[in-house]
């Protein structure tokens, strides 16, 4: 498919044209040509008429099959251009959909696609009924009234019935989690722009192969995979990556996915420390903006500087200390700025963070426990070490061990037959004082 790109640029937000390129090759289109303009946004065409007539022009020498906005359009500029244009016309939102519903393998991913494309098409579907009564001849995409209307109402149908599935995946799979942290599993979850590196710090952490490519939104799916954190049971998941201005109704529908953010305990916000600095205070901005809409700032953060081979120490040290300054802003929940290559393997620095961070979670908190068995000793040290830290040892008519424990592990380990008593403080309590 042959694409000619517009890009308007607000006067003093100029947008990347990079990303916009990159985004028409993730979506597999031969790109023509970039039009671009600074201007206000023109109520009806987004771009200035002159803009329009020039662009005219391109279609009727290169004949693209489309033509494609890196901004969005409201339902009817999307009209009016269309009906200038004599071409289909697509806006930033329609072209991430596009290369979404490339990507999406699983039921789910395919589920929340679908739901998005749909809520998409609304507005655009309604523009067209008001055209039609107007007097205008064409329906949406050339159907006429009645089919239309039709359309509507089957969209609406389709939509009802997607919520009601996708509402059953999340009941499936809050009954999952529930399982690990039952069993006293730490849960991490991967952040960040799409093309950060999160995939591949996944597959270097937990020596998987999930696929990454230098290329927009590879992963829609969730993957979640056991890793070893000391002694610890953690499970770190990966999933779709952010882009500036992610509109709300692309969030709803990937709800049940980004909802692996929203209950992490930690969450690892990756970013392409190889990029010029002014992207990555783009693409940190952006996704500190989906971090918030999730409600998820809250949580410790870690921010990993990702792909430290790809530039100088000096430039990453550089861009350390910025990024350090500017997470100043977002408080003390962001409890490290650390750098990795998951390419050299070169991760140290995150396991070490990882394990100081781990022990803060309001989860543990400090117990005492007491054992009549000398010989149970051993096993309850174990389990104590896997799902907490064990402090202090003493020996005597009954074994006591000071430990901090996960909350959520207290009924297993009575199942052992000891007794248990909180000392009534966390980890993080103990750190300050
Ligand atoms: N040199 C180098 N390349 C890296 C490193 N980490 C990731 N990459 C490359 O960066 C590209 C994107 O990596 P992914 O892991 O797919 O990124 P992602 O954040 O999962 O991307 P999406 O799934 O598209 O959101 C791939 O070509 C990786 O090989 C690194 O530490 N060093
Ligand atoms: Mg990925």
């Amino acid at each position: 498919m042959k694409a000619v790109g517009v890009t308007r640029h607000p006067p003093g937000k100029k947008l990347s044209r990079e990303e916009f390129e990159e985004l028409l090759k993730s979506a597999g289109y031969e790109v023509l040509e970039i039009v671009e303009q600074v201007r206000v946004e023109h109520p009806k065409f987004n771009i200035g008429p002159g803009k329009l007539r020039e662009i005219k022009k391109l279609v009727e020498e290169l004949k693209p099959d489309r033509v494609i906005f890196a901004n969005k359009l409201t339902p009817s500029q999307a009209y009016n251009l269309w009906k200038e244009l004599g071409v289909d016309v697509m806006d930033r939102w329609q072209l991430v959909l596009e290369i979404f519903e490339k990507r999406a393998h699983s039921k789910e991913a395919k589920l929340q696609v679908e739901l998005a494309s749909l809520h998409y098409e609304v507005p655009l579907v309604r523009e067209a009924i008001r055209r039609v009564k107007l007097g205008d001849r064409a329906g949406f995409k050339g159907m006429g009234e009645y089919q239309t209307r039709q359309y509507l109402r089957h969209i609406r149908y389709r939509m009802g019935r997607i919520r009601k599935e996708l509402e059953r995946v999340k009941a499936d799979r809050e009954v999952k989690r529930k399982r690990r942290e039952e069993v006293g599993f730490i849960l991490i979850a991967l952040a960040g722009y799409t093309n950060a590196g999160k995939s591949t710090l996944l597959n270097a952490l937990a020596g998987e192969e999930i696929e990454a490519r230098d290329q927009m939104f590879t992963t829609l799916d969730t993957t979640t995979r056991r890793f070893k954190l000391g002694g610890k049971r953690v499970l770190l998941t990966d999933t779709v990556g952010f882009i500036d201005g992610l509109p709300p109704f692309i969030v709803e529908a990937f709800h049940s996915t980004l909802e692996e953010i929203i209950k992490a305990d930690i969450i690892l916000l990756t970013l392409d420390v190889s990029e010029p600095w002014k992207e990555i205070k783009r693409k940190f901005r952006a996704s500190v903006n989906v971090l918030r809409e999730l409600k998820t700032l809250d949580k410790p953060i870690l921010i990993v500087l990702t792909k430290c081979d790809l530039t100088g120490e000096e430039d990453v040290a550089d861009k350390r200390g910025r990024i350090e300054e500017a997470a100043e802003e977002l408080g003390t929940n962001v409890m490290a700025v650390i750098q990795v290559s998951a390419k050299l393997g070169q991760l140290g620095e995150l396991y070490e963070a990882l394990e100081n961070v781990v022990l803060t979670l309001p989860k543990y908190r400090l117990f005492r426990v007491f054992i009549k068995e000398p010989e149970k000793v051993p096993q309850v040290v174990s389990l104590l070490n896997s799902i907490g830290e064990v402090l202090d040892i003493s020996y005597g008519e009954e074994t006591l061990i000071d430990s901090y424990i996960q909350s959520g592990m207290i009924k297993e380990l009575t199942r052992l037959g000891v007794r248990i008593r909180p000392l009534n403080k966390t980890r993080s309590e103990d750190h300050y004082q």
